[in-house]
């Protein structure tokens, strides 16, 4: 990395934990020193030694506009101007919520909060509540955030740095936690069989990005609501990376699934920090101060993030603009797959909406199981190839890839420039 960037990265490490406030930010799985970031314009990270980089991180998935949109930085400025938060309720939470309301028909109710992690700890303590029960069914390779009950065989950070799950977690709560293979819909019928009457929800993120990008066979999300249905366990679709990502009702919209609950995060916020829980009227009435179940937080609506998360949804609503997104995706796609194949290395992949991925494997990619099969040398290696042309890939096979409304066509060109050298050297 640059020598402004190893400098900060020294000082950051006597006082961060890995000088990073998100363990992926380390590039740990890619084995070299973070760069830091001065700026974002557009499509571009700029890092502080002035090197500049296409980027398909994208914050994780959140900037589908694009770093440092003018509406989106015309919205929080003028916000600013009026107070940076008040811990009391605003015009704007209202507008979000009927936004997000009027776009995903399964939310009746919403509650905003301030991360993914937040959303998904209080949806899930509200499953319980609802149904008065405690398991939880989740699927290897999925994540859903750093609460207790979710550190069990995740995916993304977790299974980037390889930890089957998280110290601290007592095992007493772990237990609560049932995990199945995604895609495995036998598996969640024996699940049904022998704890349906313990289990209190199914958390899925719909189209997983977490172990990698791969979506759901054809049955399997229609499957999960019908197990449900039969067993009275809540549906809890995790849309915090696919909500307002994949189609403008997110991948429920796309498969035609109604969940009970859904998480959302990332996109709803505009870059800003903001998560939220909706679904059901009859569920989230069971949410303080409407019912008893505890949920709460300083920030939680503040008027900076629901600026920023009002501007991009109605950008996005007005502008429709995710057929092109997966035409963009899909062309990344084949680029690295044709690429690929000059190597003798077989690539599945695809893409839906803004979001895709690739698995240097070749699949088909259903599970985590079959997408840790993909070579991690030739992950690594790929990736820094990438990354010393000006091309910023997600740093991790465990990560999916974003591409947003402010990649053109040249910056496309100039990746599958960049793609289809980066296998020099590259063998199978
Ligand atoms: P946050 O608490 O990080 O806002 O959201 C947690 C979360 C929940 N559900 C899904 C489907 C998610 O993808 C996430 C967070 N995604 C990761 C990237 N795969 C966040 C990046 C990071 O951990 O730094």
């Amino acid at each position: 990395m640059g020598e402004q960037s190893e400098r900060l990265f020294g000082r950051a490490t006597q006082v961060i934990p890995g000088g990073v406030n998100s363990p992926v930010r380390a590039f740990r799985s890619v084995g070299i020193d973070p760069f830091f970031v001065d700026r974002g314009e557009g499509a571009r990270l700029i890092d502080v030694d002035g090197k500049s980089y296409i980027d398909y991180v994208m914050s994780w998935g959140a900037l589908i506009l694009g770093h440092a949109h003018p509406a989106v930085v015309r919205a929080v400025t003028e916000a600013a101007g009026r107070g940076a938060s008040y811990g009391a309720p605003t015009g704007q939470e209202v507008e979000l919520a009927e936004l997000v309301v009027d776009m995903i028909p399964s939310i009746d109710r919403v509650r905003f909060v301030n991360s993914g992690t937040e959303a998904t700890m209080s949806a899930i303590r509200l499953a319980r509540a609802f149904t008065g029960r405690d398991l939880v069914l989740k699927f290897a390779g999925c994540y859903h955030g750093h609460a207790d009950s979710f550190l069990v065989q995740a995916g993304s950070g977790v299974a980037t740095l390889g930890l089957p799950d998280s110290p601290g977690v007592p095992a007493a709560l772990a237990e609560l936690t049932l995990t199945v293979s995604f895609n495995d819909l036998d598996a969640v019928r024996r699940v049904a069989r022998e704890h349906g009457d313990r289990l209190a929800c199914v958390i899925v993120e719909p189209v997983v990005g977490n172990a990698g990008f791969i979506p759901p066979a054809d049955d399997f999300l229609a499957g999960l609501r019908q197990s449900c249905d039969e067993t009275g366990a809540l549906l809890i679709f995790d849309e915090v990376m696919t909500g307002f990502r994949v189609g403008p009702a997110g991948a429920q919209g796309r498969f035609g699934i109604r969940p009970d609950l859904t998480t959302l995060g990332k996109v709803v916020g505009g870059g800003l920090p903001v998560g939220a829980f909706g679904g059901r009227a009859d569920v989230m009435d069971l949410v303080a101060p409407a019912g008893p179940v505890y949920q709460a937080g300083t920030l939680s609506g503040n008027p900076l993030a629901m600026a920023a998360g009002i501007t991009q949804l109605l950008y996005l609503r007005e502008t429709r603009p995710w057929d092109a997104l997966e035409r963009h995706g899909r062309m990344l796609v084949e680029g690295i797959r044709e690429a690929a194949a000059t190597a003798g290395v077989d690539v599945w992949g695809g893409a839906l909406g803004g979001m895709w991925g690739y698995h240097f494997t070749a699949g088909p990619v259903r599970s985590f199981d079959d997408a840790r099969r993909a070579d991690p040398d030739v992950f690594r290696r790929f990736f820094l190839a990438c990354l010393a042309e000006g091309v910023y890939l997600p740093q991790s096979p465990y990560e999916a890839c974003f591409v947003s409304t402010a990649h053109t066509g040249a910056d496309l060109a100039e990746t599958l420039g960049v793609v289809g050298g980066a296998f020099q050297g590259v063998a199978a």
